[in-house]
Parts: C-alpha cells; sequence; structure tokens
C-alpha cells in the first residue's frame, strides 16, 4: 500500500486511529502448499520469495512470539560481503544486492545505509591477514581496501591512534559498501510484501511437533492445532537444534548467547562502523543516537536471552582504548539473542534426512546481512527440492564429508 503525504498526515492528526494494519491477522488454515516456522528476517523473506518468484501462494509463516521478535530485532544491524570463501562470498554479496534494492523492491524504507565497515589490525599479523583477505575478496569481484593509520584517522577522527597503546591501530580493512540497515523495518516489509501475495504470517503460534510417515514431512503440531504442510521450511535461529530433535535427527550446532548494548543518544559523532577482533568491540551509531555496541558470544551454552556482565566489563574496556572520547557516556540497556553456530561458523541451507523438510539455521552471529539472499535461495531450494547454486555448499552433508566452508575470521568480532 502506498501512503501519500496527505493520508500520512491524516492518520497523524487522527491519533493513527484508522491507520490500516500492515498486514493480516489471520487464523491458521488446516493445510498450506508450504510452512514456514520461524517468523524473523529469513523465515518472512523465505515466504515472500516462494510466492513472488516461485508462484507458491498457500504458504503460511508461524512464528511463535512477534515477527521479528528473536535475532533479527536484536542485532547490531551490520552488512557486509567481505567473506574469505568463494562460497560465502557469493551467497552474501548476492544478498548484499538484494539490499541496495530492497527498499525499492518491498516499497518499505529498511534505512540502509552504505557507510562503510572498518576491521582494525593492532600487529604486523593481523595487517597481513588483512591484506590476504582484501585480496581474496576482491578476486571475487568484491569491493575492499587496506586503509593506514592516516587514512583512518581521517574516515574516523575520534579514533585512538597514538602508537603508545597496548593494541595500536596500525591499518584496517575497508568495505565501503558495508554499512547497516534498520533491522525491523526488514523483516516488516518482507512481512506487508507477502501478507499483500496472500502469505499468511501467524504470530503466537509455537511448533511443538513435526510429523512425519514414510513418504516425508506431514504437518506440523502447534499451540494452535495440527498444520498439514506439503513442504515445511524451519528457519528458527537458536533453536534449529529444539526443532530438528522434533524432526527426529540431530544437527552441528550450538547455541550461545550474544548480547550488545546500547549508549544514551548523542549528537552525530560516528559516521562508519569499527570492528577491532583484537580488542573485541565492534561500534557504530544508530540513527537515534545511540551508540550501538557489541563483543563476542558468551561461552556458555544457553537459551536464555540474556548475556553475561563480564562480557560488558571487558567490551567497555575495549571500547575505551579505541575511543577514549566515550568515557563519560552512560549506557542505557543491553540485551541478547540466542545464535545457532555450526564448526565452520558458516550456515546450513540444506535439505534434510527426512523428505520435504528443509532446514536454514547456523547463521551464528552473522546472519542479519544475508536475509534476503538467505530467503530467496532457500525458497528456490523449497519450492525445486534441489539447491540454489549459490548454496549448494551450505548442505548438511558437509560435515560428514568434510567440506567444510570455514568462515570463522570473517565472523570477526562477535566469535
Ligand atoms: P530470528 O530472527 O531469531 O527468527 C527465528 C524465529 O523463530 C524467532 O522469531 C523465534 O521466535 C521463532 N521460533 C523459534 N522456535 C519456534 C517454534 N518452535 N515455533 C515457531 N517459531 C519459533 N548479524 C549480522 O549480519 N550483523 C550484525 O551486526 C549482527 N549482530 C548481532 C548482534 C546480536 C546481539 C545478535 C543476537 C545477533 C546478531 N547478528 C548479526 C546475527 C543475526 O541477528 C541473525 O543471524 C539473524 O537475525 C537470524 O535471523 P533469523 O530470521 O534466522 O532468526
Ligand atoms: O556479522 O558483521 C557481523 C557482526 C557484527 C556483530 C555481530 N555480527
Amino acid at each position: 500500500m502506498r501512503y501519500s503525504i496527505l493520508s500520512l498526515l491524516g492518520n497523524a492528526l487522527r491519533s493513527h486511529r484508522r491507520w490500516p494494519a500492515a498486514w493480516r491477522n489471520p487464523q491458521p488454515k488446516e493445510a498450506y502448499d508450504v510452512v514456514i516456522v520461524g517468523g524473523g528476517g529469513h523465515g518472512l523473506a523465505t515466504a515472500y520469495y516462494l510466492a513472488a518468484e516461485h508462484g507458491i501462494k498457500r504458504v503460511a509463516v508461524l512464528e511463535k512470539g512477534w515477527i521479528g521478535g528473536g535475532n533479527t530485532g536484536r542485532n547490531t544491524t551490520i552488512i557486509r560481503s567481505n567473506y574469505l570463501q568463494d562460497q560465502s562470498a557469493h551467497l552474501y554479496e548476492h544478498s548484499l544486492r538484494l539490499y541496495e534494492n530492497l527498499s525499492s523492491t518491498l516499497n518499505f524504507n529498511i534505512m540502509l545505509s552504505q557507510r562503510g565497515v572498518l576491521n582494525l589490525a593492532h600487529n604486523e599479523h593481523d595487517l597481513r591477514e588483512l591484506s590476504r583477505r582484501v585480496h581474496a575478496i576482491r578476486l571475487n569481484g568484491i569491493d575492499s581496501q587496506i586503509l593506514t593509520p592516516d587514512q583512518i584517522k581521517a574516515m574516523v577522527p575520534i579514533i585512538n591512534t597514538s602508537p603508545d597503546v597496548r593494541y595500536p591501530v596500525l591499518g584496517a580493512s575497508l568495505q565501503r559498501r558495508g554499512g547497516v540497515a534498520r533491522h525491523d523495518a526488514v523483516a516488516w516489509g518482507f512481512a506487508r510484501a507477502a501478507d499483500a501475495l496472500g502469505v499468511d504470517i501467524i504470530q503466537n503460534c509455537e511448533v511443538t511437533g513435526i510429523r512425519r510417515g514414510d513418504e516425508g514431512v506431514e504437518g506440523v503440531e502447534t499451540t494452535r492445532g495440527y498444520i498439514q504442510a506439503n513442504k515445511v521450511g524451519v528457519v528458527v535461529a537458536g533453536h534449529a537444534s529444539v526443532l530438528a530433535q522434533m524432526a527426529g535427527f540431530r544437527l552441528p550446532v550450538e547455541s550461545h548467547a550474544l548480547q550488545a548494548l546500547v549508549s544514551e543518544p548523542i549528537k552525530p559523532i560516528h559516521d562508519t562502523v569499527v570492528m577491532s577482533n583484537a580488542v573485541h568491540v565492534y561500534v557504530s551509531q544508530s540513527d537515534k543516537g545511540e551508540l550501538v555496541i557489541g563483543a563476542g558470544i558468551d561461552g556458555y551454552n544457553s537459551y536464555a536471552q540474556r548475556g553475561s556482565f563480564r562480557v560488558i566489563e571487558e567490551q567497555m574496556g575495549a571500547l575505551l582504548e579505541l575511543f577514549p572520547i566515550f568515557s563519560r557516556l552512560k549506557m542505557l540497556r543491553h540485551w541478547a539473542g540466542i545464535v545457532d553456530i555450526c564448526p565452520d561458523a558458516s550456515p546450513i541451507i540444506s535439505k534434510t534426512p527426512v523428505r520435504h523438510l528443509y532446514f536454514n539455521c547456523g547463521w551464528g552471529t552473522g546472519g542479519f546481512k544475508a536475509t534476503p539472499g538467505s530467503g530467496h535461495v532457500f525458497a528456490h531450494t523449497i519450492a525445486r527440492d534441489e539447491p540454489h547454486p549459490l548454496n549448494a555448499a551450505f548442505n548438511l552433508d558437509r560435515f560428514t564429508g568434510g567440506a567444510l566452508v570455514d568462515e570463522h575470521g570473517a565472523a570477526a568480532v562477535a566469535h
């Protein structure tokens, strides 16, 4: 639906009372062609592309809470495609390109801001590793460059480039096309567009069981009754192992809390994204003025959406080493999401041992940037019952066959 300035003004003056809902609130039907479990960005994008590109309209997205309430609404919104391995570079670049047109594709402003993402080097080894990475990334046709400390200072005047600190800044890699986008808007944009194509988005509907017969998957048990489905796609991030157990197999995935926090809002001061693996912190500034700050996962397995204070203390120390100017800022709030990490830090987008049951998981700490690309190739995998060329390498068999796609380095500070 398009809004004119007059209708926006009219709605504002009427206290939003007649503001139309952006998507329907349907009752679950008895049966669907495809049921998607998980109403995060990836699940909603999958449903959208199933309807938009494969003409499959009898699709439901089942979400146990509210759409975007999982990691989609909890992440720090960094988007980039600077991955080392060819297979990952192609997949993440596919996603970045979809992001570059997503506001127009969905007619919904996702507030994409390609403000550049810097990864800092603090010793000679870091520098060599970054330059090897930059060469590999450029061989895949993706923009990436090395900056000297003077170039970093010109781009980020508030960063401390003194040679006397514990971890001096010796250089950085920069992906200029990297940046941030509004996470909620990505979920809402896909939800509204999928709904307009007939997809049923059903919130407060938890999947509690997966029914399978001799021919494969038959449907799902939910808190709102049994729903029959010809095909089921599971996209539940940190809860992927729980759903796999319902279907009778195991996944090589560990669930951890990953936390982040924001400061009080301040005037615009930091117009790029800076990440440091060595001191272990990353920071950007949101459109509201808050500094968005994160670090690594909490080391233990957990399903609790909260993290420990040790991580916060270390990340604050790291922040102040890089940006002493932030020393008097107050921190407003912190939160965590449950991330699903594979042994090679790459995702699984795959058929499973159960016919017509598909899993999309293992994005760990870095799947927001992949949201449109992941949905696009997962929809293809489900619709055609075979992988898209871009996700063929990300199958479940690689953990028994050994063809791992090691991206621990690209996952960077968050690991
Ligand atoms: P989710 O958004 O978590 O959606 C899964 C949904 O499944 C949830 O809404 C959940 O309620 C639902 N669900 C679970 N079980 C069931 C069930 N039984 N029945 C029905 N529904 C169910 N990535 C980046 O690229 N850049 C970043 O800067 C970044 N920062 C991050 C910072 C933090 C603090 C966190 C936690 C993550 C970050 N990530 C980042 C990772 C990113 O958030 C995720 O990889 C991505 O959002 C996963 O999207 P999703 O749709 O798969 O999962
Ligand atoms: O994948 O860029 C990323 C990221 C940054 C913080 C968490 N994930």
